[in-house]
């Protein structure tokens, strides 16, 4: 078995999460930020270091191939090394980092495969800045085409084309041109699952479906103290209901279903007047693509209908709509075999979160590995995954990739 260095693993995710580092020990790096760009020079400073041929693509994806015996279809691992603001430091940078251990092992013990093996860091995972999220990835599958995703706008307007250019990741290579053999992600659950369970390993069979809308308000700004409510037009007002109407049906849907409101501005923002703007997005996910379809239908309507009374204009803005992603049975098996060949406890399962391994299996077979994280917390300086977990998960992710490449 190849044995890797599980010291190293853990010394890498401090060194990287030392970029863009926050209060409470966790890291913001935006997407295309100069954090972000500090944090891709250190990653591709490592993969020249082990001797990888290092491509950068067009959407700034950065994929580090080592070669193998023979000119075939590479296995490929990776994920993302962009966070949210309140990011944690294993989201997606484990699975990066764990895919160069694996690298490591292999240059240490002089093992050349018979595939190459891949491994790769994909752009604007987040869609925290830019969205859609899974940029990148979607790019990299055909999803979009580069013109759409270089005309992505930040809330100051920056352009994703223009921000690739500026931090210098705008490359040569045409994205997607590297067809994998395989795919395989290893990722940090994100959610309370494994960590309540007791469970060592996720075998992760599917990722739920995801609809993200932007809503713009339009009322009109008027005197906290002297409109009657009876003649107001509150855009705010739109904004909180629909939070709470979202809330609602989550809960009366029950199962997969989740919605937040996660961003929020109002204009003028005043104590004492009545807001004539809001602006505020959806995030609905289901595993079933029927039920989200209920759900965005549902708040739809709850919208025109508040819209009315209230006699305020909205405008909806689509900013991502995935439907829910199904992995290869035949993969998904082989992670689950690995797991229980190193008597790890494994449990199937679905992603909540998003992630670069729904738009590779677009091209090839693809599959996830999950390690717990505890008590669930991600998108939060708090996220934490044990170190013993973090080796388990390497180890699986290395000894699946290695039959990978031997096939
Ligand atoms: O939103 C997500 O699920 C991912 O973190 N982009
Ligand atoms: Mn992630
Ligand atoms: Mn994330």
């Amino acid at each position: 078995m190849l044995l890797l260095d599980d010291r190293r693993l853990l010394g890498a995710l401090d060194e990287l999460a030392a970029i863009g580092a926050i209060e409470g020990g966790g890291c913001a790096r935006l997407a295309l930020t100069d954090e972000d760009k500090v944090g891709r020079d250190l990653v591709v400073g490592w993969m020249k270091a082990l001797g990888l041929d290092v491509r950068i693509d067009a959407i700034g994806n950065v994929i580090g191939l080592r070669a193998g015996r023979e000119d075939l279809a590479p296995v490929m691992t990776g994920s993302h090394i962009d966070t949210v603001r309140t990011g944690g430091r294993y989201d997606g940078n484990y699975g990066v980092l764990a895919g160069l251990e694996v690298v490591r092992a292999l240059n240490e013990a002089k093992i050349t495969t018979r595939r190459p093996i891949a491994v790769a860091f994909f752009t604007n995972e987040e869609g925290a800045r830019f969205q859609p999220d899974m940029m990148g990835s979607l790019v990299y599958a055909g999803g979009i085409g580069l013109n759409e995703a270089y005309a992505a706008v930040d809330k100051e307007g920056a352009s994703v084309g223009d921000e690739l250019r500026r931090i210098g990741y705008l490359g040569p290579v045409t994205p997607g041109v590297l067809k994998p053999h395989a795919f395989v992600e290893l990722h940090i659950e994100q959610g309370p699952i494994l960590d309540e369970e007791k469970v060592q390993i996720g075998v992760v069979e599917s990722v739920q479906g995801i609809s993200w809308i932007e809503y713009t308000v339009t009322g009109v700004s008027n005197h906290a103290g002297t409109t009657p409510m009876r003649l107001r037009r509150d855009a705010g007002y739109l904004a909180a209901s629909v939070n709470l109407f979202a809330r609602k049906l989550a809960w009366e849907m029950g199962g997969n279903q989740v919605a937040t409101v996660g961003a929020l501005a109002l204009r003028p923002n005043l104590i004492n007047v009545v807001p004539n703007r809001a602006v505020f997005t959806v995030d609905l996910r289901n595993t079933d693509e029927a039920k989200l379809k209920e759900a965005e239908a549902r708040v739809a309507a709850y919208i025109a209908e508040v819209m009315k009374a209230e006699r305020v204009e909205v405008e909806a803005n689509v900013l991502a709509r995935f439907e829910p992603v199904i992995f290869d049975g035949g993969l998904v098996d082989r992670v689950e075999h690995h797991a229980k060949a190193l008597s790890l406890s494994t449990r199937r399962m679905p992603s909540g979160a998003g992630h670069d391994a729904q738009m590779m299996q677009r091209l090839c077979p693809t599959a996830m590995i999950f390690v717990p994280s505890v008590e669930g917390l991600s998108h939060n300086v708090k996220e934490h995954t044990e170190p013993a977990d973090l080796a388990a998960g390497a180890q699986v992710l290395a000894n699946l990739m290695l039959e990978l490449a031997e096939e």
